[in-house]
């Protein structure tokens, strides 16, 4: 199996994708690709996963892009140890919040990209817009995570990797969250797939 991401491991979709592959402790090789300057387009990269994005997962002649196409992948091909809840409304909870980290927040993801996580903070204060949308992260995490609950579910699962992810762009930055949520982002963090994310090497512009 071939991992494609970006060269600087900023993109949390891709973080995403390599946790999982690393969790089902599948073999895989790690490729990384410069997006600025266009690499994914090349025919050689992946025509066959059709959207020539990252992350990509190669397996064999198959080539998938979309990070939780990916992860849902490996959890049907390699069904332990689990990254989705096995109840199937907690499962449908999960997805659900897969897909709603990537398509809603666009003021927050854009006040605050993943640079501010692993290379550097924003001196910019949130617009209002950004406000808006760290509000409503709050108060969508901190319902999910009732009674200082450190994990979306009873055990970790994958949806606990998008969420502290997008929650850790503010506390990296230094913005105003509730303690609680910070104490969750803590401990997921200190996972150990992604503690091995945060250590690669990245260039500083
Ligand atoms: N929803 C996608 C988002 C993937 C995505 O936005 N990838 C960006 C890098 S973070 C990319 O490949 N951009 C280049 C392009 O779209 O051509 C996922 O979850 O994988």
């Amino acid at each position: 199996m071939l991992l494609f991401v970006d060269s600087n491991f900023l993109s949390p979709y891709a973080m995403s994708a390599f946790v999982a592959l690393k969790v089902k402790k599948l073999n895989f090789d790690l490729r990384t690709i410069h997006i600025d300057s266009k690499e994914n387009r090349p025919t050689d990269f992946s025509t066959a996963s059709l959207t020539n994005r990252v992350p990509t997962l190669n397996d064999g002649d198959f080539s998938l892009t979309e990070s939780s196409a990916i992860t849902e992948y490996v959890e049907e091909m390699c069904p332990s140890p689990r990254l989705y809840p096995g109840d199937m409304r907690e499962l449908a909870r999960a997805r659900q919040i897969q897909a709603w980290l990537r398509s809603d927040l666009v003021a927050l993801r854009e006040e605050r990209p993943t640079e501010v996580i692993f290379q550097r903070p924003s001196d910019q204060p949130l617009t209002n817009l950004g406000r808006e949308a760290a509000e409503k992260l709050f108060a969508i995490a901190s319902s999910l995570l009732h009674h200082g609950r450190l994990s979306i579910f009873k055990d970790w699962s994958i949806a606990d990797v998008d969420l502290a992810v997008m929650l850790n762009r503010l506390v990296v930055n230094g913005d105003e969250v509730p303690n609680q949520l910070v104490r969750y982002v803590v401990h997921q963090w200190q996972h150990p797939a992604i503690q091995e994310w945060f250590g690669f090497p990245r260039f500083f512009k």
